[in-house]
């Protein structure tokens, strides 16, 4: 019997080695990539996300779960990258200026790509013009921001903003998302979709491109 509660304990104590061993122990289990994704790694993220709400969890602590978790990714991601349904759509992903939070971001990025979409990830902590010059230069389909936090979601609109100024907006289709995004603030800065976790990021692109 695959124990998720394990995984997840393994990211809520920021015990890399636990979360290693217990992905590994899953998979050889039968788990599958996308159950310790949402079952075991992404909920015990989620503690730790109110156990920070709530004072009774500090940074380093969180710090610490972070890495238990990219621990945790790094070994599920070539399981996630397999399909080539989708390999004509090229996306651009990154977190955009004043904010360093990439979890969420890189598993979108893993789960485009295990559909087949082309996924370039720009990183974090991207400034407007960083977004411009990798579109520029790549000339992707759909521009993917996450932010976390409700300072920095505003700077997606500065990112769209400058694509109206630089005349690329009708060339690219704009997602948004991360924790504190709403479809609304979505519509609001002129992004061209939201959604809300992973899984509904892969199927709006789908939808985007088609
Ligand atoms: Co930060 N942090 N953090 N943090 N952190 C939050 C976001 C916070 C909500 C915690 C809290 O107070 N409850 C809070 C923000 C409050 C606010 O703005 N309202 C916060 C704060 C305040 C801060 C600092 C300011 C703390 C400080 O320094 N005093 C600081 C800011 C640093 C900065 O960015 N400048 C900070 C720092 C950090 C760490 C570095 C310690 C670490 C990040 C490590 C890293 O990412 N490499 C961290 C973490 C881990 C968190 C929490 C605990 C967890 C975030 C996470 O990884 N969740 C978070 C609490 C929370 O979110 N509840 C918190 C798991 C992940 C799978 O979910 O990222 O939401 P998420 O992604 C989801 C969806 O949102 C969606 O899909 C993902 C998977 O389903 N999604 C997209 C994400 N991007 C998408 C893009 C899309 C579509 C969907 O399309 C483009």
């Amino acid at each position: 019997m695959v124990s998720y509660n394990a995984l997840a304990k393994g990211v809520m104590d920021g015990d890399a080695t636990m979360v290693e061993s217990e992905v590994n122990k899953a998979l050889n289990e039968g788990a599958s990539a996308q159950d310790i994704l949402a079952k075991g790694l992404i909920s015990g993220m989620n503690v730790v996300g109110e156990r920070f709400r709530d004072g009774v969890m500090f940074l380093p602590e969180v710090l610490m779960s972070a890495s238990a978790i990219n621990k945790g990714l790094d070994i599920v991601r070539p399981l996630l990258a397999k399909s080539d349904q989708n390999s004509a759509a090229k996306v651009i992903m990154g977190t955009v200026e004043g904010d360093v939070h990439d979890i969420g971001k890189k598993i979108v990025g893993f789960l485009l790509q295990g559909s087949g979409f082309d996924v370039i990830d720009l990183g974090i902590d991207l400034k407007a013009e960083a977004f411009i010059q990798a579109i520029e230069e790549h000339k992707p389909d759909v521009l993917a921001m996450s932010a976390l936090l409700t300072t920095t979601m505003l700077n997606m609109g500065k990112v769209i903003e400058l694509l109206k100024e630089r005349g690329l907006r009708e060339k690219i289709k704009v997602i948004v998302g991360g924790a504190p995004v709403t479809e609304e603030f979505a519509k609001s800065i002129g992004a061209d979709g939201y959604a809300p976790e992973a899984g509904s990021a892969v199927e709006l692109v789908g939808k985007l491109i088609a």
